[in-house]
């Protein structure tokens, strides 16, 4: 075919036309048949087995706050200034008690290529159900500012799923502000947990991230992340989590970007804040270390019970950090803020 200059024209609007009807094609509703791909077309090659029962390592132990309920407080483990929560109720009147928020016990270990968490809850919610959101933190570098986030919302299958499993990332490191575990002087303006790597088997590893709920223990919720996509080399510190909305990745680290006096209080000893406000249907543990020993300072790291806290140099407490939450002493023997008059 001989091409002239009025075929080469043609063939220049034609495809214009083209174009112009693809452009518009983008900006009409798609139709239900042309819908996205559905999560079963995700191709899982590696599942998470059944967890080890022999390892007895990385266990944190937390309040049971069922037993205060009826007094419409917690009895302890919450200390805002510290970073550990126990708030399973409501927030101002404390009167609703949430057993699928109460942390009881966590345990967390590594067997490669995964990292396993166990998150043990005081019961189900009215309609038996787990419909909290549940999460694994990880301190990659142990320094106390937590680098991963691995959530679970509403956690529904026996079976080991991705759905409604996320892999959150602090990939500009402002998790913990100024001082890792406590309280920062000044509010930050943080993005928390803003990079989202994994959400329902979508990313770049399909397989990064497994939640189920135990097929031996319904109030057991099991987190399992690939150990090499968090972590470089096996030593780690983790803690978890269980929250409803207030369990949010961009406000971490929480006692960063409220004060006591926002946030509230759940034990009644702390009368100056007492009731709990601005965070509420939240709970955590404690900090376990992963392949390694700690050495017993490592910030947020889960006290022996024989084992005084971390006081002189290791204490990060300052007189204005204390000042910041209300108190009016820091006393460094015990590493304790303490309260005016
Ligand atoms: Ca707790
Ligand atoms: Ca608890
Ligand atoms: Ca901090
Ligand atoms: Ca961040």
């Amino acid at each position: 075919m001989k091409i002239t200059p009025y075929r080469i024209a043609l063939v220049i609007l034609l495809t214009g036309l083209q174009a112009c009807t693809l452009g518009q094609a983008t900006a009409t509703p798609v139709p239900a048949t042309a819908a996205p791909a559905a999560p079963t077309s995700i191709v899982h090659t590696l599942v998470p087995v059944n967890l080890s029962n022999a390892v007895d390592t990385g266990k944190a132990a937390d309040q049971d706050s069922s037993k205060s309920a009826s007094n419409n407080a917690a009895a302890g483990g919450d200390r805002f200034t510290f970073g550990e929560f126990e708030r399973p109720f409501n927030a101002n009147l404390m009167d609703v008690y949430f057993p699928y928020l109460d942390i009881q016990q966590a345990q967390i270990y590594q067997d490669e290529p995964w990292i396993h968490a166990s998150i043990w809850l005081k019961g189900p919610d009215a309609n038996g159900g787990l419909p909290g959101r549940y999460a694994l933190e990880i301190d990659s570098n142990r320094d106390g500012k937590g680098d991963w986030l691995v959530l679970v919302s509403r956690p529904a299958s026996g079976d080991w799923s991705t759905a409604g499993v996320q892999v959150w990332q602090d990939a500009n490191q402002d998790v913990g502000g100024s001082t890792a575990m406590y309280s920062d002087e000044n509010m930050t303006s943080g993005d928390g947990f803003e990079l989202k790597v994994f959400e329902d088997g979508i990313g770049s590893d399909p397989d990064l991230a497994w939640a189920r709920i135990s097929p031996e223990d319904p109030n057991l919720v099991e987190l399992s992340v690939k150990l090499a996509a968090v972590d470089d080399d096996g030593k780690f510190l983790a803690g978890v989590w269980a929250g409803n909305d207030s369990l949010n990745p961009a406000v971490f680290d929480f006692n960063d970007h409220m004060t006591h006096a926002q946030a509230g209080a759940s034990v009644r000893g702390f009368e100056v804040y007492y009731p709990i406000k601005g965070l509420s249907e939240l709970d955590n543990t404690c900090r376990v270390a992963v392949g390694f020993s700690a050495s017993g300072n490592e910030p947020g790291l889960c006290k022996n019970p024989a084992q005084p806290s971390p006081a002189g140099p290791s204490c990060g407490l300052t007189l204005n950090i204390c000042q910041q939450q209300g108190y009016c002493f820091v006393n460094m023997d015990s590493c304790q803020c303490e309260v005016c008059g």
